[in-house]
């Protein structure tokens, strides 16, 4: 399978010989798109040397191909995608990186706490729900906070945060207001707002799988596909999930979850475990999300494991300095999504979950898209600072500044939500 680099260099090719014979050089295709700030690139490294951050150090690598199935044989058929090369995918997923769920049987019940229905001035209704998780007597609670707009027609669609910040930036009570949770202005826009604290399903620490979520459903032996705190945190997404199906004020055939970096890898593992979620937004979800492990631009697979040895399972590991040994990469993450709606977002100084790498892992993303027969489609040169780009059911963006949840990121994700859900 041709990466993205070999298929544009085989573009510019070309459109260098075209241009040779009409004579006229407007912009040149390379410079269109956009290309990490020299200075960026300069500082990052300095203050993290041995990593890498020049694209001209990439070494140069093979992407497996999505659509080949464990025989070798080419997928062409939708059928064969659903029926089976998606089920294999997401199995190499769930036994080499993020672990797999417990068979665990637990009860769960929903409390409403707290409901307000004049909340933000009448604009809308707060509904606060304990979601409690027993097992064996041990108990587990999470806190889910939502507005639903007052003055639209119901079921609304709605974004659920993974909010991987904590409290402050999502206050029920509106006293504090933060950007990376922009309440006021998603239900401005007609739409709901969900969110739940990520440390309430599994605290963000390694503690050797004791405390959170892990300390009520593990039992035995961990293993070394044994989910980790990445794989509880998505799972705590779907039980928010299974709280929408229970409130007739949510359109459950559009939720989208969304989360930032550490939030972000988790929205698309979400994402991939769970079809009831219509939309995935990954925010700067770099290395173990919509980064290609295999460019080793920024973080890599090492450093991960090494710095956050509790997110992803024991056999995540094996890659350690050894990317182009992975039967998969991040590409066919992405591609577990399809035929549902899939945005990426990047941000320039964030070069530390590498921009380009997960622009394209997208665009080799889209051979399932296609084949599903989704109308997307992505161009081939990555696009430019704040140009979002949507194509069908994919959508990108690269938005000014650093590493970070803005209500600038919200408002493109909305837009391509308006477009993707009608
Ligand atoms: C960094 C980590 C990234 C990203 C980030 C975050 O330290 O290396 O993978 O997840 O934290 O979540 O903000």
């Amino acid at each position: 399978m041709k990466s993205l680099k070999a298929l544009s260099a085989e573009t510019l090719a070309k459109a260098g010989f075209l241009l040779l014979i009409i004579n006229i050089v407007i912009t040149p295709l390379c410079g269109q798109g956009w290309e990490a700030n020299p200075a960026v690139v300069e500082r990052l490294s300095k203050s993290r040397s041995e990593f890498n951050y020049y694209e001209s150090k990439v070494p140069e690598y093979v992407l497996p191909d999505v659509l080949a199935d464990s025989e070798g044989e080419e997928i062409v058929r939708p059928k064969e995608w659903t029926k089976t090369r998606r089920g294999e995918v997401l199995e190499m997923f769930r036994e080499n990186v993020f672990g797999r769920i417990p068979a665990t049987i637990y009860s769960k019940t929903f409390t409403l706490v707290n409901e307000d229905r004049n909340a933000m001035g009448g604009e809308a209704t707060l509904k606060q729900i304990d979601i409690l998780i027993n097992s064996e007597g041990k108990e587990l609670k999470i806190r889910l906070t939502m507005f639903i707009p007052n003055n639209v027609k119901k079921p609304v669609p709605l974004f659920l945060l993974i909010d991987n910040r904590g409290p402050a930036n999502t206050d029920p009570a509106r006293q504090t207001r933060s950007e990376f949770w922009p309440a006021e202005e998603v239900i401005a826009r007609g739409y709901g707002i969900a969110v739940f604290y990520n440390a309430d399903v599994d605290p963000d620490n390694f503690d050797d799988f004791k405390n959170g979520i892990h300390g009520i459903l593990d039992r035995g032996e961990r293993k070394p596909d044994s989910w980790g705190t990445l794989a509880a945190w998505a799972w705590g997404a779907s039980r928010c999930m299974d709280y929408f199906e229970t409130d007739s004020d949510v359109d459950c055939k559009k939720v989208a979850v969304l989360g930032h970096s550490r939030g972000g890898k988790t929205a698309l593992w979400a994402g991939a475990e769970d079809q009831r979620f219509s939309l995935v937004i990954s925010n700067e979800s770099g290395c173990g999300g919509a980064a290609l492990a295999r460019r080793r631009l920024g973080e890599t697979v090492a450093r991960i494991n090494s710095s956050f040895p509790h997110w992803f399972c024991l056999n995540y590991r094996q890659y350690n300095n050894k990317e182009d040994s992975m039967p998969f990469d991040m590409h066919m993450l992405l591609a577990l999504i399809a035929p549902r709606a899939l945005y990426v977002a990047c941000a320039d100084e964030d070069l530390w979950g590498d921009p380009k790498g997960s622009y394209i892992a997208l665009y080799n993303a889209l051979p399932v898209y296609k084949l599903l027969k989704t109308g997307s489609d992505m161009p081939e040169v990555m696009p430019p600072l704040n140009a979002p780009v949507s194509g069908g059911k994919v959508g990108f963006h690269i938005r000014d500044g650093g590493h970070n949840l803005l209500l600038k990121d919200w408002n493109w994700f909305m837009d391509f939500a308006d477009k993707v859900w009608k």
